[in-house]
């Protein structure tokens, strides 16, 4: 152990000289003329430089997971550089082009990123969602032959102000959370300032009231030994009545300063000057320096403690900067080392010129020793962290039976429900979620097959009393959905977690989460987090639109048919009829268990790549059409657009629509048919993908592939230039205005720009102008000729 504790204060003063290095290169030594220096790294990561020593080279175990907060990038880069898993030449490239990252990531980074991390509070939640997914998993007797986790953040104080941190805390504890956690880096700064005092007590209560164990690491092991001393206990006293800011400053001002201001205030009190005087200014500084966090006996002890499943929190104080002139200061988040204060730092570290990347240099243990210590490290035994899972195989065809009548609401409800029927290894695999909207988003059918997932079973109550109740609400271990409190940033978190499981925990899960449409934007963030991880699942967001009429404008969505077109990693679709979202959720089943195949030449997409699917149905009924499903047809629906009324050669006027508002686009074709020749009438499935094929294409024949194609330019191929488009849906015009580019003609987008408001759906479609009337008024405006006998005059 001594000779652990040794080898360990070796490399972290080597983890913290790497780290600093990495960013000082980065900002004043690469080549480098775009004048973009961007610090937030400094500071950050040296205040975390001891925690991860201590956690990397002698706590973690292989089966444990961290996110680790967004700025200590630096340091989790220098400890895989010394664990072999990191190059010098990504080093040197940090911040730049295909260099290690800014901030922690599990797609761009090499260096086996558990979780990705930036936008502060998401890895923190990811953790506990991860961990809740490892229960469910296990629990589904699956993984068994691997040791259970821990899932690990590293979490900034300030970081700690984001709410959704608070909603998975809540979350955590309804669901029995285990096996988590988190570790504060309580350097007291944010990004602009000094926190408020006592911010611990309010965490310490917090957490506690959730259930979580606390260990509060205050006092390094140097400060506990000065507090056994004669007038220690002064000594104490004065550390805990210190404000925040002023041991910040002190700590920037060094041991001079500390020497002055504990003399004026404690110094007359007899022991405690003797206390003070017997030591030099640096003694003194490194005394006071000595928090917790920065402590390495005093954290192995408190980590190997916690040796038990209980979700704990641990508060680390430590400083900002720890080890650099910028330590403590309020203004370092930003700050950078300039090139003397480099130059000072290197003698100290006893870093020869030309050996800064030297892993071992300027080290007094011999090379030999500490690398037969890093062969060892726990951590890195069990070799490539990012797990595989096979895929599971998906049916061809769903085939729900469905009324002459229906939604595509009650479509979703009907298929998942088919699924649940079946005692397949497809349908176990499936796990729903949602946030307290089960039953109105039509998963009702599913849960009541299939079981809510908890860890110990729970009956249902009105089932046991035998009072009539049309949903099985019964948790047990086997349960597939996971229900959730109304927290949509929890749902996009625990969809991220779910749908990581095959890299996690190397089994995989088919992940289907709803919400209503509009709070897609309340958890956006979230979504964006969990596709930038390349985090795998279905999310259905229904209802949708102003078709929600009655509900009003607090219910109804209009910008995110948009978000679902610009949100990368997901691909999005707004089906109109049921045996269209039956060939999409096929494809999606298997699309969100893709990875690593190459972009298809047939419609220019990222098929082989796969990634997430966004569905965005409606609850309005609308007549179904009865057709037998082609083999082309289903193509086409997921490649995002088919003809449902092909024009011909002479079309003076297509219209193009998306979703529920298929029959006033069909009504309105049919009111125009006598006066404008060869109307066309294209069902739109996907503007996203259809959209960004086209895209595709085009960058493809710029490159040289001239024969590039996408989808719908191939359906657009003999489309006259001067035909007129009218596109149409229950959202934002601008999805599908970009149509009229593609080959060069007018058009007229219709949709949704202001807010909604109550109202039947005739009053809504009307006032709005997406009415059958406002689709041929349109048609009217940009396809000239005599006047169409069925517009009547628009109110
Ligand atoms: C959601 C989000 N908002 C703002 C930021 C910008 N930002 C990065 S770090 C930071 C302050 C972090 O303070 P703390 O968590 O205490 O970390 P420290 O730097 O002190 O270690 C801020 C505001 C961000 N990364 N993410
Ligand atoms: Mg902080």
């Amino acid at each position: 152990m001594t000779d652990d504790i040794a080898a360990l204060r070796e490399l972290e003063k080597k983890v913290l000289w790497l780290a600093s290095w990495t960013i000082h290169n980065a900002n004043h030594l690469r080549e480098n003329d775009d004048g973009l220096k961007v610090g937030g790294h400094q500071a950050s990561s040296a205040s975390l430089a001891t925690i991860m020593t201590a956690l990397y080279f002698a706590v973690l175990r292989p089966q444990d997971r961290v996110a680790v907060k967004p700025h200590a990038s630096p340091i989790f880069h220098a400890i895989q550089y010394l664990l072999g898993k990191q190059t010098r030449e990504r080093l040197e490239a940090f911040r730049g082009y295909k260099g290690a990252q800014s901030y922690p990531s599990r797609t761009k980074d090499v260096d086996d990123v558990d979780f990705s991390t930036g936008s502060v509070g998401l890895g923190v939640a990811q953790t506990l969602f991860s961990s809740l997914t490892q229960d469910y998993v296990r629990a589904h007797g699956w993984g068994l032959d691997r040791p259970e986790g821990r899932m690990v953040a590293l979490v900034g104080d300030a970081e700690l102000d984001e709410g959704n941190i608070f909603e998975a805390l809540l979350e955590g504890w309804k669901q029995g959370l285990r096996n988590c956690w988190w570790i504060i880096d309580y350097n007291r700064q944010s990004l602009d300032a000094v926190v408020r005092e006592g911010l611990w007590e309010r965490y310490e209560q917090l957490f506690k009231n959730f259930g979580w164990d606390v260990v509060i690491l205050k006092y390094g092991s140097l400060q506990q030994t000065a507090f056994k001393e004669p007038g220690g206990e002064k000594l104490r006293q004065w550390i805990d009545n210190c404000p925040n800011p002023l041991y910040s400053a002190l700590v920037f001002a060094g041991g001079a300063a500390w020497r002055n201001r504990l003399n004026d205030e404690i110094g007359n009190q007899g022991d405690v000057s003797l206390l003070i005087d017997k030591r030099s200014d640096d003694q003194l500084a490194t005394l006071m320096n000595n928090l917790g966090g920065h402590d390495l006996p005093s954290l192995l002890e408190a980590f190997h403690n916690a040796d038990n499943d209980r979700p704990t929190c641990f508060i680390c104080y430590t400083v900002k900067g720890f080890g650099l002139p910028m330590a403590g200061h309020k203004d370092n988040h930003a700050g950078l080392m300039t090139l003397a204060q480099m130059e000072t730092f290197r003698q100290a570290m006893g870093v020869r010129p030309g050996h800064e990347w030297d892993p071992f240099e300027g080290l007094s243990m011999p090379p030999e020793r500490l690398h037969t210590f890093l062969d060892r490290v726990p951590f890195a035994a069990a070799g490539a962290r990012l797990l595989q899972a096979p895929q599971i195989e998906v049916p061809a065809e769903l085939r729900p039976a469905f009324q002459a009548v229906t939604s595509t609401q009650t479509g979703f409800g009907a298929l998942l429900n088919d699924i649940g029927r079946a005692d397949s290894e497809f349908a176990r695999r499936i796990v729903t979620t949602s946030p307290d909207v089960t039953v109105s988003t039509n998963l009702g059918g599913f849960v009541n097959r299939r079981g809510l997932f908890a860890r110990q079973a729970m009956a249902d109550t009105f089932k046991s009393e035998r009072i009539p109740s049309t949903f099985n609400w019964e948790f047990s271990p086997k349960g597939q959905h996971i229900e959730l409190g109304i927290a949509e940033m929890n749902l996009f978190i625990l969809l991220s977690a779910l749908g990581l499981s095959h890299s996690i925990n190397g089994e995989r899960l088919l992940p289907v989460g709803t919400l209503y449409d509009p709070f897609i934007a309340r958890g956006l963030d979230a979504l964006n987090y969990a596709c930038y991880q390349d985090a795998r699942f279905i999310v259905v967001a229904t209802p949708s639109g102003i078709t929600l009429a009655g509900e009003g404008g607090a219910h109804q969505s209009i910008a995110e048919p948009l978000i679902g077109m610009a949100q990368d990693g997901l691909a999005s679709f707004e089906p109109a009829y049921v045996d269209e979202l039956a060939v999409i959720m096929a494809w999606a089943f298997a699309y969100i268990q893709k990875s690593g195949g190459e972009m298809s030449e047939r419609n220019w997409l990222r098929d082989e790549t796969g990634g997430s699917v966004y569905l965005r149905l409606s609850t309005r009924p609308i007549e179904q059409i009865s057709r037998a499903m082609t083999q082309e047809l289903r193509q086409q629906i997921v490649d995002g657009a088919y003809w449902l009324r092909k024009p011909g050669p002479n079309s003076q006027v297509i219209v193009a629509y998306t979703g529920a508002i298929a029959p006033e686009a069909i009504a309105a074709v049919g009111l125009m048919a006598e006066d404008r020749r060869d109307v066309g009438l294209l069902a739109v499935t996907s503007a996203d993908r259809l959209n960004a094929g086209w895209t595709a294409a085009q960058r493809a024949r710029e490159r040289g592939l001239v024969h590039a194609r996408s989808h719908v330019e191939r359906l657009f191929a003999d489309v006259p230039a001067h035909c007129g488009i009218v596109t149409v849906l229950d959202g934002h015009p601008a999805t599908l205005a970009w149509l009229g580019a593609v080959g060069g003609n007018r058009v007229r987008p219709l949709g949704v720009e202001h807010f909604g408001q109550t109202g039947s759906l005739a009053d809504l479609y009307r006032h709005y102008g997406i009415d059958a009337n406002a689709i041929v008024a349109a048609a009217q405006a940009i396809a000239p000729g005599r006047p169409i006998r069925h517009l009547k005059a628009l109110p």
